[in-house]
This record gives C-alpha cells, structure tokens and sequence, in this order.
C-alpha cells in the first residue's frame, strides 16, 4: 500500500525550550564481567518474508462450561494485558482439550479455544463460544486490533481466536492465536483469507483503551524545532499532517533523545549537555505544544553522547539511562524516579565485544515490556540479544532475527509503529520515504514484507526520531 506523502510544515509556534544545567551525580562505575559476548553465530538466517503456516480450516468443538475455580471477575483489561496473559499459555506448551483445565498465576481454564479467550481476557469463568457473546461487541474488520477475537457460532464450526495481526498490508490473513485441536498447544498461526471471511470480528466490552501506544514521528529542524506527525496507522500509511509540536532552540540534534522517563506512556525529551549532565522536558502533551520547564535529572560526568540510549531495561514502564562504553560493555542507570533526580547506581550489565557502537539498538522486540539489545551488522543482518533480566546482567544468546540489506545502518531504528507491543524495523531511505518491516515474531525470525508507509521529503535522516508521544 503506497504511504501517504508527508509533507513538512514549518513549526507556527514554537515554545521555546531553554535548558538551564546543575551537576546532580554521578560518574560511571565499571564493575562485574561481561556477559553474552556478543558474535554472530552462522546458519541462522532468517527468511524475512516468512509467513508462519497458513491455516484453512480445522477445529475441533469445545467443551462445556464447569465449576471450575473462578479467579477474575470480568475487570476491565488493556490490551497489553491480554496479550501477556496469552503469552504464557503459548510459553506453556498448554495442549489442547474440551476437558483438561489448565492453571498459572493467572488462574484456571479449560484447554480449548473459548476456555483460552476467557483466559487472556481475564474473566471469570471458562465461557463458550454461545455464552461469551453477551461479553463482546461486533466490530468491523478494518477495525480489529490485537486482543479482539475472530468468532464463529454455527451447525459447522463454533470456534473462536485471538486476532492479534495482519499478515499482509492488504489486512485479509490475520495471525491468531488459538488453541484450535487436539494434538495442537496453544499457539500462533496465519488464517487464508478464505478461512477469516467466515468469522465475525468480536471486541471485548470490557477492552480499555489506552491512549494510542503507536511510534509517532517527529523531526528535529535546524532551529531546534520540532515538527510531529501523529501515527495514525502507519502500515496503511496514515499519518496526520505535520505539526510543530515545540522547541529546544538551536541545538546539536544528535544530543536530542526521546524516552518515557516517567512511565505514563508518553515519551518525554531528553538533551545530553557537553558536560554529561542530562536536561529534561516532561511531555504533558506534546501534539497540544505543552511541555514542563527544563529540568536538570542527573549526569553521567563528560562522555561521548552518542554512546547513550534510553531504553527501558526492566520492563517498569520508565526509561533506564545505558552507556555504551569503549569495549563494548554495557553501563547501566536505572530509573527510579528520573524527573526527580533519582537513578540508581551504575552497574555493567553484560556486554557485547568490541564493537562499532554507533550499530547497537534498544527495542522491545516480543513484547515483554523489556527492551532487547539488538545490533545492524555490516551486511544488514540483525543480530539481537533477549533481554531476560538486564540489570542483572541476564541476556539470552544473539541470534539473528533478520536483515535489511546492505545498508547505511544509521538509516536503521526500532519503534512499535502499530502498538502491538513490539518493536518493528524502519529504514529512512536517501529520498526521505520510510520503509517498513512489522514484527510478526522477530525472534523467531518472523517479519512481513518491507513496506512503504510514508515519507517526510528528502530530510537528514539523522534528524528523524520515532516516540510515542501521546
Ligand atoms: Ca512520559
Ligand atoms: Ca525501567
Ligand atoms: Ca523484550
Ligand atoms: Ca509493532
């Protein structure tokens, strides 16, 4: 689907953003051995385009309700929410049956398609597909998003699945996860067209709505404007118009970082001075132009900037503070209440061998809430490290989830452009459009196609940033 042309406007007005500096604290601290040396392991290429199996019929009917133990009570749920709840039956290998109840510390279900829906959703019993209808709303196919359900109820088939995808930009094949047969576990697959037509999107009432958690765009102009377009739903290329969204005065735009410094979802901006010390602009909302005062929330003594990130490393919704340092270890600072000042102690948190530091990124690439590791290699391919537990110093083995192509790896960042939790691949080509991968299961080597969602004229790409900034 061609991308929407977007077209930069000059920021009307500009709220200027004037940094004021006092030192808070500390240096860094090098401590502990690296951990997850970090080298790219051959033979584990992934297959970009691939799509997982694509399914075309074939469930088995459900069992009935029971007594079974009742843990939640119909709450409202986010869709985050529901889809870490999903995550575990998945993780879990749970087996299908109409008869079996499956527990963890989300509670008690029966093992079949609606027993698994009432799981991820939270309720307060094991419903059918008959007796959740009462609980669902029908919604309209273009409408569907992650942890609304595709639902069935006829002489043939009474199945139901949690849609938590598009497989194709043309959005006809979704990606479910189901528990859908005997000798299946729970698990993800891709439904043919031919197969989704024949069921009919349901929401859940009691879905809450959180504010949009799409990667919005924003460019750093070279007064130190800031011009914004909302993502509206960029894979089908829809952004809104561009906005001027602020300002920091003129000012070196690669010491200009976007991150959720606070946790309330919104990614705030961050300045590091010559001197280490971090300067802080909270968003209270940033489309409207209404930014706090500057801040001052701490430093790390004079570094080279570009080797810090903000990511957050534990997954608590705020943004931890890394430092990639000359031998490829990694300096962490975690967030414990930054706009106030507070960061805990420095510690290494692994590292990844000598390396060109510019090539390394932070994303959410499964949807956990933690910030992976991942590094652009020369020949494009992405090389990832999972984030098990970061500031303990616990990464899985780099795997490669993917490439790009050969390609100006500066061109190359992660941001949840759907908000589905997971981090995608954009790519700033040379003319100023944006290419695109989603995030079908990185981990697994799975992405879609690359597509075009837009594009911003021809621009420094090195100006670009991706934030969630409503
Ligand atoms: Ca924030
Ligand atoms: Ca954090
Ligand atoms: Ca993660
Ligand atoms: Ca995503």
């Amino acid at each position: 689907m061609a991308g929407m042309k977007l077209l930069a406007r000059r920021a009307g007005a500009v709220v200027a953003l004037i940094a004021a500096t006092t030192t808070l604290s500390t240096g860094p601290a090098a401590s502990a051995a690296p951990a997850g040396g970090g080298h790219v392991g051959p033979g584990l290429v992934a297959d970009r385009s691939a799509d997982v199996t694509e399914a075309t019929a074939g469930t088995s009917p459900e069992g009935v309700e029971s007594s079974a133990p009742r843990i939640m009570a119909n709450n409202p749920i986010d869709r985050a929410e529901v889809r870490k709840r999903a995550q575990t039956w998945i993780d879990e290998q749970v087996p299908y049956s109409q008869s079996l109840y499956h527990s963890n510390q989300y509670g008690t279900y029966r093992q079949d398609c609606s027993g698994y829906v009432s799981m991820a959703w939270g309720m307060d019993n094991s419903y059918t597909t008959y007796s959740l209808q009462p609980f669902m709303d029908t919604i309209s196919r273009s409408d569907l998003r992650p942890g609304d359900v595709l639902w069935r109820h006829d002489t043939a088939v009474q199945h139901i699945a949690l849609f938590m995808g598009w497989a194709d930009t043309a959005q006809t094949r979704p990606v479910v996860w189901e528990e859908y047969d005997y000798g299946h576990f729970a698990e993800q697959r891709v439904w043919a067209q031919s197969w989704a037509d024949t069921f009919v999107p349901k929401r859940y009432k009691n879905i809450v709505e959180t504010p949009s958690s799409r990667a919005d765009l924003v460019r750093i102009e070279a007064d130190g404007s800031l011009t914004g377009w909302w993502n509206s739903n960029a894979f089908a290329g829809q952004w809104n118009a561009p906005a001027g969204i602020g300002g920091v005065g003129s000012t070196d735009h690669t010491r200009l970082r976007f991150g959720d410094l606070d946790g309330d979802s919104r990614d705030d901006l961050v300045r590091i001075e010559a001197d280490g010390t971090l300067t802080a602009w909270r968003n209270n909302n940033a489309f409207a132009g209404q930014w706090s005062a500057p801040a001052t929330i701490g430093g790390v003594g004079s570094t080279d900037h570009t080797r810090l990130r903000l990511a957050d490393l534990d997954g608590d919704k705020r943004d931890d503070l890394v430092r990639v340092e000359a031998d490829g270890t990694l300096t962490a600072w975690r967030n414990n209440n930054a706009l106030a000042g507070q960061w805990g102690a420095p510690g290494t948190i692994g590292g990844v061998g000598s390396t060109d530091h510019t090539r390394l990124r932070f994303g959410d690439l499964d949807g956990d809430n933690r910030d992976d590791l991942i590094r652009v290699e020369a020949d494009g391919l992405l090389t990832a490290w999972w984030n098990h537990n970061a500031l303990a110093g616990q990464w899985n083995s780099p795997v490669i989830i993917g490439g790009v192509g050969t390609t100006d790896h500066t061109r190359i960042e992660f941001a949840d452009l759907d908000g589905d939790n997971r981090a995608d691949a954009i790519r700033a080509e040379a003319n100023g459009t944006l290419t695109a991968w989603w995030n079908n299961n990185a981990f697994a080597g799975q992405w879609n196609s690359p597509t075009n969602i837009g594009g911003v004229g021809t621009t420094d790409h090195t100006r670009l940033r991706y934030p969630d900034l409503d």
